[in-house]
């Protein structure tokens, strides 16, 4: 008889152990992956995740000449954050082109939601590079500059600045 209460309460430490140790693994999962991410995506304000409009910059025919003065059309972009900052480049030309950072800066060119700017490889004609910049530089505008890798002398500006009300 006795040893069978201490048996049971020996199975009935290891289950209070087990529930223990399960919870805190929770807690921990919670604390160390769920919340952190949670946090980051709820930073982004959702107008900005879904601004109002988008942002074409067609890369026009002849673009791969050093004679074309226009390539990236429009050359220089204001973007206002929530209002029209999903930027789409098409390529409507025949030749394949990049969107390229002219900065090496990973901090200037990382968007803290989109990730890194630029395509990644070339954009092949009747494609499109699609990018969401979701971050201003502080109160000021941000200004990034870029340009076609293969085609050097192709280049183009984007300002990007908080909506003003
Ligand atoms: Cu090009």
């Amino acid at each position: 008889m006795s040893t069978t209460t201490t048996k049971s309460s020996h199975v009935y430490g290891i289950g209070v152990l087990i529930i223990v140790v399960a919870s805190m693994a929770c807690i921990g999962y919670y604390q160390y992956f769920w919340l952190p991410e949670s946090f980051s995506k709820a930073q982004v304000d959702e107008h900005i995740l879904n601004p109002t409009k988008q942002t074409i910059i067609e890369i026009i025919e002849g673009s791969s000449s050093p004679d074309q003065q226009d390539n990236y059309v429009p050359k220089l972009v204001n973007i206002q954050l929530s209002l029209d900052n999903d930027v789409v480049w098409k390529n409507v030309d025949s030749t394949p082109h990049t969107v390229t950072p002219d900065s090496h800066d990973k901090s200037f060119i990382e968007d803290g939601y989109s990730g890194a700017f630029g395509s990644t490889g070339v954009i092949m004609p009747g494609e499109e590079y699609q990018f969401l910049f979701t971050e201003g530089a502080g109160n000021s505008e941000k200004v990034i500059d870029y340009h076609c890798d293969p085609h050097p002398w192709m280049k183009g500006s984007l300002v990007i600045s908080k909506l003003r009300f």
